[in-house]
């Protein structure tokens, strides 16, 4: 089959850069199709996967104290980074909506998909809900600012999200996000904490291979979509964890010698035996790091909102 040069999309451009880089590396943001999406529910699902359900038991427990601190007004915004299929963000919801609160719901994602759907689920268990889907990278959802008005806003960054980046992104995301945001407006923010290495790499090391098949589906994407010939079979998912940095990070090793074409770049990439495509980091943190960031940024912290088990926070930040 004829692939069209399609060198010019952000996607391929990435590609390019990073199979061309002297230690190549792939964005995890490149996951997220619609495989990519129906795989990474079912890894909130694992029993290795702890984040989502520690999270989940937080907004549970603290939905009444989160929200009593960090609502300032009759009518506000509720703005949502990355916010997925909103299972966890329904606690919320819920939650504002049996106390009559006057809301405008902003979800932001990267896939439309998933947004689409969100929208029909929220607005089929109450039609009064304003829900207006933003959908884009942070970065253009911050640029575009829909919610900007004079209603105080709460912005919610789940999931641990936040740790998908370096401290460095980390803190320009966070900065653009406190420009995003008036002073005394809130942030709550979700971070998977340091803590037993062996049940942090379990989590991005599943039994079933469903973490796996999400990493690979990098490579699927680009198969897919740019003309590559990637043989699945012949990478190895890899992710590895330095407790000193916090940073889980995933790879593909190629298992052997080979070269791939990728026909919608023009292009072939060799790969040696054993070389590895660096394809995620999951941060973790520890709560002086948390506190710096939150200075760094442009916040203070107002209070922290842990699990039983102290495995994950969300914490609640306030713009100076
Ligand atoms: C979306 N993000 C917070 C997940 C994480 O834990 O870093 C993505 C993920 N990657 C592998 N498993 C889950």
């Amino acid at each position: 089959m004829e692939y069209t040069l399609k060198t010019e999309t952000e996607f391929a451009k990435d590609v390019l850069t990073g199979l061309s880089a002297s230690q190549k590396h792939l964005s995890s943001k490149y996951f997220y199709d619609q495989r990519g999406d129906k795989l990474f529910q079912k890894i909130m699902h694992l029993p290795e996967y702890y984040l989502t359900r520690k999270e989940f038991a937080i907004l549970d427990r603290y939905k009444d104290d989160i929200l009593a601190r960090a609502m300032m007004a009759p009518c506000f915004n509720l703005v949502e980074m990355g916010a997925g299929d909103g299972l966890k963000t329904k606690i919320l919801i819920n939650h504002l909506q049996q106390e009559g609160a006057d809301f405008t719901y902003f979800p932001i994602d990267i896939s439309g998909t998933v947004l689409d759907e969100l929208k029909a689920d929220l607005q089929q268990s109450s039609t009064s809900l304003d829900v207006q889907p933003i959908v884009g990278t942070y970065k253009r959802a911050l640029e575009v600012k829909k919610w900007e008005n004079d209603h105080p806003t709460l912005l919610l960054f789940l999931g641990g999200n936040i740790g998908n980046f370096n401290y460095e992104q980390a803190v320009t995301i966070l900065r653009n996000i406190a420009e995003s945001l008036k002073s005394g407006d809130y942030l709550l923010i979700g971070f998977d904490l340091k803590k037993d290495p062996d049940i942090i790499l379990q989590a991005y090391n599943d039994a079933d291979g469903v973490t796996r098949d999400f990493n690979l589906n990098v490579l699927a994407r680009i198969n897919k979509e740019l003309g590559g010939d990637f043989d699945l079979t012949k990478f190895k998912h890899w992710p590895m964890y330095d407790p000193a940095t916090g940073e889980c990070r995933s790879y593909l090793v190629s298992t052997q010698s080979q070269k791939v074409c990728i026909k919608g770049l023009n292009r072939e990439f060799y790969f040696d035996k054993a070389e590895a495509i660096h394809t995620e980091i999951s941060k973790k943190y520890s709560h002086h790091e948390l506190e710096v960031l939150a200075g760094q940024s442009g916040f203070v912290v107002v209070q922290d909102f842990e699990d039983q088990d102290h495995y994950f926070t969300d914490s609640l930040w306030q713009k100076r």
